[in-house]
């Protein structure tokens, strides 16, 4: 691994395109993974590798419709357990969810080796104190996260092929789920299944984006962070009739409002 100084301009970039690189060299993410990193990384550039305003209040309206949900679960991909897995575990430690690791390129070698990996950081994660203001038991919230993937017994309708396949207790069951660099065919299954998605993806004219619930324009370490933080900040606030259209397009005048600097 090369060393990074803390001098260097883009250093959080350059971690995690080391992250995806030794994934991808571990066989844990999908051939096309750095491909859809790099869009990331682009949109992200567009935005000024910053929360946004209009992101901030998606992060406001997730986290209390994650809050209200009576099955929430998050659902994560490769390029998310490499980039952000112990942050998914934090957050579903304090809202008392599963994850459940759910590919677009499905191989039980990929499932079990990100299951793997997510129950390393879990063992990390256990070591820490939590975050500050968290009511509870840490290390009871956080071993209490199941880790769901391995044994797919229900089907997404209305999706062909590998992709559809999940579990009941996780994804099947869930009333509402967070799906970061979701892919918008799924996406609108899930949606078309009655449930509540929300989305975490840097490119707001995505399918996913615009099939969503709820769309957090926001890189996903930064939005799982921003999550948690409302969750313990604002325990009171309540779900808006949102509307996820009006959202993106704020996102879009952000990255011109950005431009135009
Ligand atoms: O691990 P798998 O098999 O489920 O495959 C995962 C990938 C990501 C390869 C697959 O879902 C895929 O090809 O995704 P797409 O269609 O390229 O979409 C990825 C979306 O996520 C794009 O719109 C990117 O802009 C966005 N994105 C990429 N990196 C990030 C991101 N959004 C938030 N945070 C990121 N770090």
């Amino acid at each position: 691994m090369v060393e990074i100084p803390d001098s260097h301009p883009r250093k959080k970039s350059l971690l995690s395109r080391q992250k995806i690189v030794e994934g991808s060299s571990k066989g844990l993410l999908a051939d096309s993974a750095m491909i859809a990193h790099g869009r990331g990384e682009a949109f992200d550039y567009l935005l000024g590798e910053r929360t946004t305003e209009s992101a901030r209040e998606a992060i406001r309206e997730s986290a209390s419709r994650l809050r209200e949900a009576n099955r929430p679960v998050i659902s994560v991909n490769g390029n998310t357990v490499l980039l952000a897995g112990k942050k998914a575990l934090r957050l579903a430690a304090v809202l008392g969810c599963p994850i459940e690791v759910n590919l677009y390129y499905r191989t039980p070698e990929r499932i079990s080796g990100l299951l793997t990996l997510l129950e390393e950081q879990k063992l990390v994660v256990l070591g820490e104190s939590g975050p500050e203001r968290f009511e509870g038991n840490w290390g009871d919230s956080v071993r209490a996260v199941s880790l769901l993937g391995s044994s797919p017994d229900f089907r997404i309708e209305g999706l062909e092929g590998p992709r559809s396949h999940c579990t009941e207790e996780g994804i099947g069951a869930a009333d509402s789920i967070l799906v970061p660099l979701e892919d918008g065919d799924r996406c609108e299954a899930l949606v078309n299944l009655g449930k509540e998605v929300i989305v975490i993806d840097l490119n707001p004219l995505s399918r996913s984006a615009k099939m969503a619930t709820v769309t957090v324009v926001d890189e996903v370490s930064r939005a799982f962070e921003g999550i948690l933080h409302e969750l313990i900040a604002n325990p009171n606030r309540v779900p808006t009739e949102w509307d996820n259209a009006s959202a993106l397009s704020s996102s879009l005048g952000e990255i011109n409002k950005f431009l135009n600097k």
